[in-house]
């Protein structure tokens, strides 16, 4: 018989190692205290995945598959994956264990030992899950395909065919980001979004987190998430009936209050394998078919799935290890406590944060205009705030969030993901959100006591890396703006702010 190891992050029936599953097999299943805790992870992130591999065991058992499914508390649980794997091969004696690669990279460096561990055959089968395999990644990048985004996606669009006609974009364009940058006007209310009230599976799984894991960051009460296949595709129709249509137009807007907007809320699905990128992608361009939705709502959709996510993936497998090493802008300054709690007076950071906290999701442009936006202007040391990133969102793993944070958060990659860093200062968040009316500093002041911090962050970011960044083209504009500037008050305040001066840390919550 064939023992199928099935993670947390693929639980997808149609996996590559559920395929040719016969009758005698066992698919393995197994929570552990490794996986729960290389980071301290999100509660809802552990409410959700561990109510979701319980579901989909049970959803295999109704099939009539045999599931060994080992739960957190077992007494024998040894805690790590191989040492579950270990104990069932003792139990089962299968003649061969078949995996999907795992997503990241230190799981698959764990799988690629098993076979001479275990000593018996392992199979480790791609993960077809998306678009462009890791081999055809390491083709396109040989093929100069991979240089930067916008040229991989197009040839993904290409490849794929979503919305293309004749060999041309739909629409007439490869792009329409450009229509993409509109600030919520006010009065419109975005929709009230698809939640699902915990069953009695998801009871127990909350009951047990909040037992074991009562020291980790974020709230469990208004835990809403889909646990199910079924469940996750109800969160895609109601994401692509009520919010779709005007995703394009508020995709970078952020509101206080306002935890969704317009987005899909279905990373977190994706990344566990309960919905698919075909299908999501599919399922935008059937309503921008069917006339329910623009063109550069449905394009920036696709663009995000299609581009972005499957992106990033091959640059995290075709530069890992060494990707996570690199400290391009020499960043060594500790995560400020606040991250953890919220408790700032900066208001658009105090907003992320809160989100972040209630619900285990913050959006892009809140991820990397603002909490992002505030460690690279500080000069976070990237290995610290990755780990923030990776503990405190529903849908973090590493190899989406490591190049987001590494990459495009911190520049700390020399270029190879953004060609430039996103460095704003308090303008651009005033221009698309509302934070900045109720905020203890005032964003239209340059220098002094009550200034935006992020306006001298943003000056004295340009000053302390200009050896690095003054030779990027595509930084010539700040420079040439720097240069207007009288350098030494820049300095001085940004550096008494990041020794925590109290005066400017309005009430001493310096960083
Ligand atoms: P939408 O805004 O509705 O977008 C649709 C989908 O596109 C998302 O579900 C996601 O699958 C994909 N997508 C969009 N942008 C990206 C991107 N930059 N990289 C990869 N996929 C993308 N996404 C994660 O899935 N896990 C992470 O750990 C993660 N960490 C991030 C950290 C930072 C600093 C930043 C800037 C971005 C990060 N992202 C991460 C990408 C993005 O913020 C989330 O995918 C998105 O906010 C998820 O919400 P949504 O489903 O409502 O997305
Ligand atoms: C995220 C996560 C958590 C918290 N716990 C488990 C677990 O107990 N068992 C499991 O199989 N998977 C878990 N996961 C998802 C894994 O971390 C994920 O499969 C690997 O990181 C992929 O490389
Ligand atoms: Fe954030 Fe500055 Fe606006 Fe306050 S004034 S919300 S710190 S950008």
């Amino acid at each position: 018989m064939t023992l199928r190891l099935v993670l947390g992050d693929q639980l997808t029936r149609g996996l590559s190692a559920l395929q040719g599953l016969g009758a005698g097999d066992v698919v393995l299943m197994v929570e552990v205290a490794e996986e729960a805790g290389y980071v301290p992870h999100h509660k809802q992130k552990l409410a959700l995945i561990f109510s979701a591999m319980r579901h989909f065991a049970q959803s295999l058992r109704v099939e009539g598959v045999t599931v060994d499914y080992v739960t957190l508390d077992h007494p024998d649980n040894s805690g790590s994956f191989g040492g579950e794997v270990a104990r069932a091969v003792a139990r089962h004696k299968p003649s061969e264990l078949v995996v999907t690669e795992a997503a990241e990279w230190r799981v698959l460096q764990m799988m690629q030992g098993w076979q001479s561990r275990f000593g018996l055959p392992v199979q480790i089968r791609d993960d077809d899950r998306f678009f462009c395999s890791r081999a055809d990644f390491v083709q396109l990048k040989a093929a100069k395909k991979t240089g930067r985004m916008e040229y991989f996606y197009r040839e993904m669009r290409r490849r794929s065919g979503l919305l293309m006609q004749d060999g041309a974009p739909t629409g007439g364009q490869w792009n329409f980001d450009p229509e993409n940058r509109k600030s919520l006007p006010k009065g419109l209310r975005p929709p009230a979004r698809l939640r699902f009230a915990p069953d009695a599976t998801t009871r127990e799984v909350l009951a047990m987190v909040e037992q074991r894991f009562s020291g980790n960051f974020g709230d469990l009460a208004g835990f809403g998430w889909a646990v199910t296949r079924t469940e996750a595709l109800q969160a895609l129709q109601d994401f692509i009936d009520n919010a779709l249509p005007q995703f394009g137009d508020y995709q970078d807007a952020m509101k206080a209050g306002e935890d969704f907007l317009f987005h899909g809320l279905i990373s977190p699905y994706l990344n566990c394998g309960l919905l698919q990128p075909r299908e999501v992608c599919a399922a935008a361009e059937a309503a921008f078919a069917a006339g329910k939705a623009p063109i550069n709502a449905v394009e920036g959709f696709v663009r995000q799935v299609l581009g972005w996510r499957e992106y990033v993936r091959g640059i995290y497998w075709t530069e890992m290890p060494a990707y996570a090493a690199s400290n391009h802008l020499g960043a060594v300054r500790d995560l400020p406590a606040f991250y953890w709690t919220g408790a700032t007076q900066m208001r658009c950071m105090s907003e992320c944060i809160g989100v972040t906290q209630r619900t285990g999701y913050a959006h892009h442009i809140q991820r990397l205009m603002v909490t992002g936006n505030f460690a690279l202007l500080a000069g976070i040391e990237p290995a610290q705030i990755e780990a923030w990133y990776l503990a405190v969102y529903v849908d973090a793993y590493d190899w989406v969030e490591l190049p987001n944070v590494h990459g495009m958060v911190c520049h700390a990659d020399g270029g190879r993901l953004g060609s430039k860093p996103y460095a704003a200062s308090g303008a651009y968040i005033d221009r698309m959100s509302d934070y900045c009316g109720g905020c203890a500093y005032d964003v239209k002041q340059k220098l002094g006591a009550g200034a935006c911090p992020f306006n001298y962050l943003y000056w004295n970011f340009l000053i302390a890396n200009e050896p690095v960044l003054a030779r990027n083209p595509r930084m010539a504009l700040a420079y040439k703006n720097l240069a207007r500037l009288d350098r030494a008050p820049i300095v001085a305040q940004a550096q008494a702010f990041l020794a925590g001066d109290p005066m400017l840390a309005q009430g001493g919550l310096g960083i």
